[in-house]
């Protein structure tokens, strides 16, 4: 029996506030990749996973509100490591609300490990669920299991 061809799905990679310097300091914590070679793996795991992405890094709050907005029209799903917004920003956990888009959250670290004011997320409540901890490797897991996510649903 010939296989249904898989449906068209686009993803919205949002990458938060100095994530730009990645590779540069504190490899110890957030890994040696550059945000370059990161981009690189979730264009190869979207290949695999046949799922376009598209991807924004910004260090201003309202320019990730406003791609969080723009999204809606254009894309299936959220992928988004909000930074230090993550632990601070009402306004992203309202966007992802109001588009009701299915949002994976991940991180590089382990938030858990680290500072207390860094165990609070307000995107947690929002996101269908986070990943947090495994590096860049954090970014591949979030993305096939949103892109799984997002098959299951159609
Ligand atoms: O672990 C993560 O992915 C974080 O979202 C990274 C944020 C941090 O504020 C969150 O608590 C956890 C920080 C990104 C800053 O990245 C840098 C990279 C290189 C040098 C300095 C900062």
């Amino acid at each position: 029996m010939p296989l249904e061809p898989l449906q068209f799905l686009s993803v919205l990679v949002l990458h938060g506030p100095n994530l730009n310097l990645l590779g540069q300091r504190e490899p110890e914590i957030y890994g040696s990749l550059t945000l370059a070679e990161i981009n690189h793996l979730l264009e190869e795991e979207g290949q695999n996973l046949q799922a376009e992405i598209h991807i924004v890094q910004s260090n201003h709050e309202g320019v990730l509100v406003d791609a969080i907005h723009a999204a809606s029209k254009k894309h299936q799903g959220i992928l988004i490591n909000a930074g230090a917004y993550t632990h601070t920003s009402v306004a992203i956990h309202d966007a992802i609300a109001a588009v009701n888009l299915p949002t994976v959250e991940v991180h590089l670290s382990n938030i858990y490990k680290r500072e207390a004011f860094r165990h609070h997320s307000y995107i947690a409540a929002v996101a269908i669920g986070q990943i947090s901890g495994f590096g860049a490797e954090s970014y591949r897991l979030g993305l096939q299991a949103l892109v799984h996510y997002l098959r299951k649903m159609s």
